[in-house]
């Protein structure tokens, strides 16, 4: 019997924000780019609970986020905090979930920063596989402080549409170890939906979708194969397997794709050509010093990183069509990756360097 969870990290930049700053704990928080009082450009990465009660969501334009901040403080309410993005964090307490989720269940499955599907077959039963997840969501509260939301079913369709009906801090199991029953149970569970919660139906299938008269899954099952492929291709037959919740794709432990890197923040922020390249060739030596020593020959993908005074990030990459190993084929390429932020292509109005860095990828 397969049972598989999908796991999914409750508004999770937001979250870890609110963890690490106490005095932010409680307030409508918001993950993104600079609102600059309402004319920054650029979009909300994700907004806390509190701020979604404001009608701030994910992509978000940053300056409606902090209209309606303002809106929400002239009826009284607190007014939005507003925190730029902190990627290499994110990432570090990603692999921390991982790794305690690892320490219950051999199999995962890393989706992406915050979501991951875990294989408990193993266990050999729904009750046995609920007890490994409220162990490895209590695991999570405590030693990061944080809280997700799980999904348990027969296959990925459905415990990834299970772990998103009860947000934040759920757990939902749509199975049953009896077969037959189970099948039922998660056609039952999936007709009720709107056919926007099935994976892969954005807003413009959806519109479509609607245009024929179909709002739930239970509509959508109506429709035949035939009648799908023809209106949407291949899409359309995967869309025929999905509303009967088929789905047998494996769950597959993703070897991350290794990556060695180096940032540095400067003790003043600077746009000193020398002194800039200067650290930049010292990084690019360390970084393959370091590349060597981890066994790998060779990189492909050059990556720099850019954060200005005001806090705003870029990153700029490049990949070479053959692979390159030496200090100075980095180096160069580095370069030429850093040169626009002098001039006028990446840094129109001369903005001061607070931090750089440089790494690899794609090594062999
Ligand atoms: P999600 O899991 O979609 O959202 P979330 O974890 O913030 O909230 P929820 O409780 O609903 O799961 O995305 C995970 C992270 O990915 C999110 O914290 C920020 C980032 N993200 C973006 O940067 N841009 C986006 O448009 C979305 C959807 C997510
Ligand atoms: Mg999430």
């Amino acid at each position: 019997m397969r049972i598989i969870a999908h796991l999914d990290m409750d508004a999770f930049f937001a979250a870890v924000e609110e963890r690490d700053t106490p005095r932010w704990r409680g307030l409508p928080l918001i993950v993104g780019a600079d609102p600059q009082e309402g004319r920054g450009r650029g979009v909300v990465s994700t907004a806390n609970y509190k701020a979604r009660e404001y009608g701030i969501h994910s992509a978000l334009p940053i300056s409606k986020a902090w209209q309606f901040s303002q809106w929400a403080k002239q009826r009284g309410e607190p007014e939005a905090i507003f925190v730029e993005p902190d990627m290499e964090k994110y990432a570090r307490v990603s692999e921390e979930i991982a790794k305690i989720a690892r320490e219950f269940v051999p199999t995962i499955e890393r989706a992406s920063i915050d979501e991951m599907y875990l294989d408990l077959s193993f266990s050999g039963s729904y009750g046995k596989a609920a007890e490994f997840c409220q162990k490895i969501k209590k695991e999570i509260t405590d030693k990061e402080k944080l809280t997700c939301s799980v999904g348990i079913g027969p296959n990925k369709l459905i415990a990834k549409i299970a772990s998103d009906t009860q947000k934040p801090n759920g757990l939902t199991v749509v199975g049953a170890d009896e077969e037959k029953t189970c099948t039922e149970l998660a056609e039952v569970f999936l007709e009720s939906l709107f056919i926007r919660q099935i994976p892969g139906i954005g807003p413009k299938t959806e519109i479509r979708l609607q245009e024929l008269g179909i709002f739930l899954v239970r509509d959508l099952k109506k429709l035949s194969l035939e009648k799908l492929k023809e209106k949407f291709g291949k899409w359309g037959e995967d869309m025929y397997y999905k509303a009967r919740g088929i789905d047998d794709s494996p769950v597959v432990e993703e070897y991350e794709a290794k990556s060695i890197g180096e940032q540095e923040t400067f003790p003043q922020n600077t746009l000193d050509p020398n002194f800039i390249i200067g650290r930049l060739t010292a990084m690019c030596e360390n970084v393959i010093g370091r590349m060597k020593r981890d066994g790998f020959k060779e990189f492909r993908t050059i990556a720099l990183t850019v954060r200005f005074g005001g806090f705003e990030t870029k990153t700029r990459a490049h990949t070479l069509k053959s692979p390159a190993d030496s200090a100075d084929a980095l180096k160069k390429e580095a370069l030429k990756l850093m040169m626009p932020f002098f001039d006028k292509r990446e840094n129109p109005s001369n903005k001061l360097i607070r931090l750089i860095g440089v790494r690899v990828e794609k090594l062999e």
